[in-house]
């Protein structure tokens, strides 16, 4: 028997599911669609990482197991590929964001083909392609439009690095999320989305979603609604959600930037009438509440160490239920800024006309292509690189036809993927963004796969621009998906896998040596899905034996083929706990069960019948799509075993497989298993027991399903 050739054989399965185009859904026709997303990647310089290919996996996976279910499943690929991420690679090394990017995408499509996933390679979007970013300016006319996009002066994040401002979201610990750099403040004008007026609704909802508890509660404590009062101290205002500890409020503390810091030194607590201290400091934050507080040492941990630290009274005043001030409800939630000073993004599609203001390019002018400039490194002084060509931004008004200028920055990358989800099914239309009846049919989303940390990130603005299209009557849904499944995180020898650290796998070498179904079989066999893994590279030349053990014992069983059911005890166990297992993406478990299965069956005197093998391959097919096709030819020679439907679990005890038949008690005859009437008819057919039933009245028959028929003469 020959060798399992990975080489070979995955690269002849590609070429044939393309060819026979087995991934491609029909859009227009399916009846039971099922729409199961993964995040896309954003091309950067290193390619796909083992990271990569283990989300991937898990997610290609469950689209497998919807298919053999019955689903026609849609899972697309696309690329992430405008923004700061590819863009500040592209920096790094020299290369123009364009060339590289390109680029990089190319080597992205072929590493995510070698994969063998099951994506629908003819629907792709690629958010730096023209065609696609249109429709991302035109979401943001229609937000502008509706009142949603505003612009205005403020104090915003600002990373020195990247040379450009952040949204709240972008900033971690107070770094920078793509360079982590120290964020600084800086004050300009700026574009930013209303997302603060869908804060109660994007909290209300998470109710409803079956999405991954641990997200839930980041984007709760993230949106941070408070409900409390405000109350005046003199002029001041502070917010509690403890009014009832007012008695003991012995000093007020501003935020440095509340426009009474420095100026109010005290104020007449409204409730005791005393005059008390007024202090500023950085733990009252500006954005929460009034950005004043009413001190309570006796009753708050922060107010405590601050009056330590301060030699101040501590007053253990009595709880009271007076009310004072009026109800107040704050949100730790900003609104999304939007504007970046860089290169690698859409244009945003405002004009600035002396005459007549901020006007909104007519859509039918849209792209707003983004020119190839060969200066487009970030300058650093509050506007983006666009600035220096005039070529760009010199236009007339839309309104006057007067002189006027395009606004220079791109907007934020997460605008590009908070709607992509839209435009899969819908690559085939030109003149619209999403198809109606294409987004009716394959919208929301029934199974989105992706990474912990776009929590308040990406996964929050992909709400929020859901919701805000559904008020606008574009959509018919509020909530772009149903289900969400985060993954763990891969790391590499307990660190986390970073291009800094220079420790990020690449799956290339691995595919090469040991095959992408070995490769895929390794990292679903580390634990469940949602805990992550530790990647070892020996632990991968241990899984290869096992395929090639599998490979061998499967084709010794097909030599020697028993043509019914021999051994469908043990493939029935395996499907019951593949389907258990599949659900909660608990895969490894589902890797144990076949191994057991593969053991049971190995002895090479053992036979196993045609369709026990076709459930097992049926089951393996999802782990090992390519090696499973070729195994696959060989037992049937026909069809393709990702066109099968999942088996039934069938019987699964043993007891229920005989009947024990007994006449008066006594053990006379097994017969097979099976409802009354047929058992029944069965025992009286058996010689063993009609010897005793002839000439005998029967009074009574009791039956117990699955175990025993009693004859009572
Ligand atoms: C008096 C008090 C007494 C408070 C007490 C709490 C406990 P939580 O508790 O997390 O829901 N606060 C109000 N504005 C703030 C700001 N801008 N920066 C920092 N802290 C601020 O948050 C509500 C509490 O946080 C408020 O209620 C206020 O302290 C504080 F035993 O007022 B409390
Ligand atoms: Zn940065």
């Amino acid at each position: 028997m020959d060798k399992y050739d990975h080489k070979t054989i995955e690269a002849k399965w590609q070429r044939k599911w393309e060819e026979n185009k087995i991934n491609v859904v029909d859009i227009e026709k399916a009846k039971k669609p099922f729409y199961n997303l993964w995040m896309f990647p954003y091309p950067s310089a290193e390619g796909l990482h083992v990271g990569h290919a283990f989300a991937s996996t898990a997610a290609d996976i469950y689209g497998r197991y919807k298919k053999l279910c019955g689903y026609d499943v849609f899972q697309p690929i696309g690329y992430d590929s405008f923004g700061i991420h590819s863009e500040n690679f592209a920096l790094k090394i020299g290369e123009h964001p364009k060339i590289f990017t390109d680029r990089a995408i190319k080597n992205y499509e072929r590493q995510l083909r070698a994969m063998g996933h099951m994506d629908d390679w003819s629907r792709t979007v690629t958010t730096s392609d023209p065609i696609y970013y249109k429709w991302t300016q035109w979401i943001f006319l229609q937000m502008y439009k509706a009142g949603l996009a505003y612009r205005a002066k403020a104090n915003v994040n600002f990373c020195p690095e990247c040379k450009t401002v952040l949204s709240d979201e972008q900033v971690i610990d107070s770094k920078c999320e793509r360079c982590s750099t120290e964020v600084t403040k800086k004050e300009l004008e700026q574009w930013f989305f209303r997302i603060t007026k869908y804060a109660d609704k994007l909290l209300k909802n998470l109710d409803k979603l079956n999405w991954t508890e641990k997200i839930k509660l980041t984007q709760k404590n993230w949106i941070g609604r408070k409900e409390g009062r405000k109350i005046r101290f003199g002029d001041i205002e502070v917010f509690t959600t403890r009014v009832d500890t007012i008695f003991g409020a012995t000093f007020v503390i501003l935020s440095p930037n509340h426009p009474l810091a420095g100026k109010a030194k005290t104020v007449v607590n409204p409730a005791t009438k005393k005059e008390i201290p007024v202090f500023v400091d950085e733990y009252v934050m500006d954005s929460v509440g009034t950005g004043a507080i009413m001190g309570v040492p006796a009753y708050d941990d922060r107010d405590l160490a601050f009056a330590r630290k301060m030699n101040l009274p501590v007053v253990k005043a009595k709880l009271t239920d007076k009310v004072f001030g009026e109800k107040m409800i704050t949100y730790h939630l900003r609104d999304w800024l939007i504007s970046r000073q860089r290169y690698w993004g859409p244009p945003i599609p405002m004009i600035n006309c002396s005459e007549c203001g901020w006007q909104p390019v007519p859509e039918k002018d849209l792209p707003v292509e983004l020119p190839f400039i060969e200066d487009y490194q970030p300058k650093g002084a509050g506007r983006g690189p666009l600035e220096n060509y005039p070529e760009f931004y010199k236009t007339k008004c839309p309104k006057c036809n007067g002189p006027a200028e395009r606004e220079t920055d791109v907007s934020d990358t997460f605008l590009d993927s908070a709607w992509y989800e839209l435009r899969y099914p819908s690559t085939n239309f030109k003149n619209v963004p999403f198809d109606k009846k294409i987004t009716k049919k394959w919208l929301p989303v029934n199974m989105y796969t992706g990474g912990p940390e776009h929590a308040v990130l990406h996964l929050m603005y992909f709400r929020f621009v859901a919701m805000a299209l559904f008020d606008m009557g574009y959509l018919p849904f509020a909530e772009p998906c149903e289900r969400f499944f985060a993954h763990g995180m891969l790391v590499k020898n307990g660190v986390k896998m970073s291009k800094s650290k220079g420790n990020v796998v690449n799956p290339d070498e691995y595919i090469a040596k040991f095959g992408a179904d070995t490769l895929r079989l390794y990292l679903m066999f580390m634990g469940p899905v949602e805990n992550g893994g530790d990647w070892r590279d020996t632990g991968i030349a241990g899984m290869r034996r096992w395929v090639d053990r599998v490979w061998q014992v499967i084709n010794q069983k097909l030599e020697n083929l028993e043509e019914g059911t021999e051994g469908m005890l043990e493939a029935n166990k395996l499907v019951k706990k593949a389907e258990e297992d599949v659900e909660r993406r608990h895969y490894n478990t589902t890797i144990s069960a076949m191994m057991v299965f593969i053991n049971g069956i190995a002895d090479s005197n053992k036979k196993v019948g045609r369709k026990t093998l076709e459930k097992f391959l049926i089951v393996f097919s999802m782990f090992a799509p390519h090696l499973v096709e070729e195994l696959w030819e060989k037992l049937r020679g026909k069809d393709s075993v990702h066109s099968q439907k999942w088996p039934e679990a069938g019987k699964i005890t043993t007891e229920s497989s005989v009947v024990v038949v007994m006449i008066n008690g006594k053990m006379r005859a097994t017969v097979p298993a099976g409802n009354k009437e047929t058992v029944e008819r069965l025992a009286k057919e058996d010689p063993r027991v009609a010897k005793y039933l002839s000439g005998n009245d029967i009074q009574k028959v009791v039956f117990v399903s699955g175990k025993v028929i009693n004859f009572v003469l």
